[in-house]
């Protein structure tokens, strides 16, 4: 494992490759590799989204501008691959929307439990004004650093343990990994659980060695990051549906010219949508695989944790309750 310091080294030497030093209005018109990062391997779907769009940008500017994709937390966490984006040295992070909730407070919106109906739901909102709103308000908070070019889907979200969850009770005293955002740490704690933040590469060790007695994700991640090996009940509380984001270093945006700009705005829309329909395959080949696996699937009755997290939501929607009362009625 890198340290933060070797991350952020790597990264700036990584950096220095990507832009042939010419003066700052010449370089728009330069060959230019953006460098994007997930913490996802190859082929998950946020990956190739992002791998795809960067094939419509090589094609469309006859190469001038391509993206090189570092998978598999190669530039760490994701807060790590946040701040190299804000610095520059990193030009796309695909993350979460969980650990942008403490850059941009709105956002956290999208990360209180039971927020959306349903996955449908989750689309409409991303897809529609409300989700245009959100991304503006990144891309105008001077301190966020950062472009925001689209959501991604991200399903929902439920726990999984190493000994069986089949009500709040069982939560009792149990260890769980969550992102790293303060809601997601009082979400488990009112659900019956004791939440620990922790970045996702340390998950599966923590796991192996009892760290943590389990944490909570959807399918594809439980099966890719190889944690169903260590914990074999899944829970299906879908206490979170949180969707993915993708974010562009506004240093490197500057350097682009309008025309760029509204290039990779077009192409980042159409990654948007096209990511869905490989994240639905996705889930389904994940859930056979991990039942196959001897995973097993526990129904469980929603309401008590539904009703046991409504002092969350009232904590952190407070200061959001028009945003809220919208999301509502986006139907
Ligand atoms: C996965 C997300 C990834 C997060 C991870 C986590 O795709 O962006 O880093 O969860 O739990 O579902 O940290």
């Amino acid at each position: 494992m890198k340290s933060r310091r070797e991350f952020l080294m790597q990264a700036g030497a990584l950096a220095g490759v990507a832009l042939v030093g010419a003066p700052a209005p010449a370089r728009a018109q330069q060959k230019m590799v953006l460098k994007a990062a997930d913490v996802h391997a190859l082929g998950y779907p946020t990956v190739e989204a992002i791998v795809r769009m960067g094939k419509k940008l090589e094609s469309a500017t006859n190469g001038r501008l391509s993206i090189q994709m570092f998978p598999a937390m190669q530039l760490g966490g994701e807060k790590e691959m946040i701040e190299q984006a804000q610095v520059g040295a990193l030009q796309i992070a695909r993350i979460s929307v969980g650990p942008m909730g403490p850059i941009v407070d709105e956002l956290n919106v999208f990360n209180l439990p039971f927020i959306f109906r349903d996955e449908a739901h989750m689309r409409k909102v991303i897809d529609g004004p409300i989700g245009a709103e959100l991304l503006d308000k990144i891309s105008s908070n001077p301190a966020s650093r950062l472009i925001a070019l689209g959501w991604m889907d991200s399903g929902t979200r439920s726990l999984y343990t190493k000994t069986p969850v089949r009500g709040p009770a069982d939560l009792k005293g149990m260890k769980i990994r969550m992102m790293g955002n303060p809601v997601f740490v009082d979400t488990i704690n009112a659900m019956g659980g004791s939440g620990v933040m922790m970045s996702f590469s340390e998950l599966y060790s923590a796991l192996q060695t009892g760290v943590v007695d389990g944490a909570e994700n959807n399918p594809p991640s439980l099966l890719t990051q190889n944690h169903y090996q260590v914990t074999k009940f899944y829970t299906l509380t879908g206490h979170l549906i949180i969707p993915e984001i993708f974010v562009f270093s506004r240093r490197t945006w500057e350097t682009l010219s309008k025309e760029d700009q509204a290039l990779i705005k077009k192409l980042s829309r159409e990654a948007q949508l096209e990511q869905r329909g490989l994240w639905d395959t996705m889930v389904e080949d994940s859930v056979q695989k991990l039942k196959a696996a001897g995973v097993e699937f526990i129904p469980v009755d929603k309401k008590p944790f539904y009703d046991a997290t409504k002092p969350v939501r009232e904590k952190y929607g407070a200061k959001h309750l028009a945003l809220i009362k919208r999301m509502e009625e986006t139907r």
